[in-house]
């Protein structure tokens, strides 16, 4: 236990970790991806995607940054990708070039401190949520791999019991999972992540979800139709699709949530409490946010020999 203990916790993150070093990084970064969100909107759920991705693959070092080379295919290539839009990446590596090119903040600013604490932090604000303080001193990671993806990543077809042990594995409870949920209150999917859902394909193995409303599950047939082009992709949030609130709860009490992952939250018993608060309670909800994005930037963290601050957030050095 103590080992355990050693390895995921003694990275030394701190809020003031860049103040001798870059001593205007968060303001470096924030226009940067200021400019970035004004030029196309995507940046905002690209980002908070990426960022969720990087910490639960291999921790929270940048490693989904990393493009593939040669014969190592990286974590990015794994199909569970295919929906990162390339403005989250485009997002980091353009924040990266904005603290470059301040001569004294040259290669002193990790990739990973860059998307998982700040440009995640300013996204969310950029969409109408929360700002807050960040923690910062992470390294970025030395691999890459599609294996490392497999199995730690959740589906949107998963149970409420899949979900919380994801999480669980990476030390976040039940409450934490539902209020990160709240992400989806931004961005796109593509139709094949619910169609499962809203059609009956081949009865009895798929058959309308009983838990999505009527009304709902038609507009969302009528977007995808069967055989729809699989580059289509719709509003998660129905509501507001552009606004980081907690509407996307009070979705989930009307039953629009667009994956088995949200509306479970609401139709099992033991998270619907949970969902029911965030729904009517916005600052409750911010609150649990912030405290579970900051537990997701201390998953994995590198410090030391373990990592190194990439000149290039997509290359190793
Ligand atoms: C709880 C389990 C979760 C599942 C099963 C899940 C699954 C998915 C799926 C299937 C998509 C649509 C991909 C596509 O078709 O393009 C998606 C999109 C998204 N997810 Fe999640 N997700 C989960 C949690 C999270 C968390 C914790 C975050 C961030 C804190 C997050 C942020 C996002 C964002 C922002 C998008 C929209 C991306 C875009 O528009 O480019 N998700 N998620
Ligand atoms: C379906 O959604 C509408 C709002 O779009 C809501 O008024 C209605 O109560 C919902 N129906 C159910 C069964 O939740
Ligand atoms: C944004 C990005 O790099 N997406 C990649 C995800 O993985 C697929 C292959 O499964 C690539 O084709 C995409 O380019």
């Amino acid at each position: 236990i103590y080992v355990y203990f050693l390895k995921w916790h003694s990275a030394q993150l701190r809020r003031n970790y860049y103040a001798n070093i870059c001593p205007n990084v968060e303001n470096i970064v924030r226009n940067a991806v200021t400019k970035k969100f004004q030029q196309t909107f995507v940046t905002a759920p690209a980002t908070l995607r990426l960022f969720f991705h990087d910490c639960f693959i291999q921790g929270c070092d940048a490693s989904i940054i990393v493009a593939s080379s040669g014969n190592n295919k990286a974590e990015k290539d794994h199909p569970d990708n295919l929906s990162l839009a390339g403005d989250g990446f485009d997002t980091v590596i353009k924040a990266k070039a904005a603290v470059d090119a301040v001569p004294r903040c040259r290669n002193k600013v990790s990739c990973a401190d860059i998307l998982v604490a700040m440009a995640a932090r300013d996204v969310v604000a950029l969409a109408g949520g929360p700002s807050y303080a960040v923690e910062l001193g992470r390294l970025d990671g030395l691999s890459s791999t599609l294996a490392s993806v497999n199995g730690n990543l959740p589906e949107p077809d998963h149970n409420l019991n899949k979900l919380t042990s994801l999480f669980a594995k990476r030390g976040l409870t039940r409450n934490d999972m539902i209020a990160l949920s709240a992400a989806h209150s931004l961005g796109f999917s593509h139709c094949d992540k619910f169609s499962k859902r809203v059609y009956n394909f081949l009865p009895p193995r798929y058959k309308m979800d009983p838990t999505m409303n009527k009304t709902y599950a038609k507009q969302l047939r009528g977007m995808c139709p069967k055989n729809v082009d699989p580059r289509v992709a719709i509003n998660m949030d129905p509501v507001t699709p552009r606004t980081f609130d907690n509407q996307y709860f009070k979705n989930l009490q009307n039953g629009m949530g667009l994956f088995t992952s949200d509306q479970v939250l609401y139709s099992d018993k033991r998270s619907r409490p949970a969902v029911n608060f965030y729904a009517q309670n916005q600052k409750g909800f911010e609150n649990a946010f912030i405290s579970a994005m900051t537990k997701v930037g201390r998953i994995g963290v590198r410090t030391g020999a373990k990592g190194n601050i990439r000149r290039n957030c997509a290359a190793f050095n």
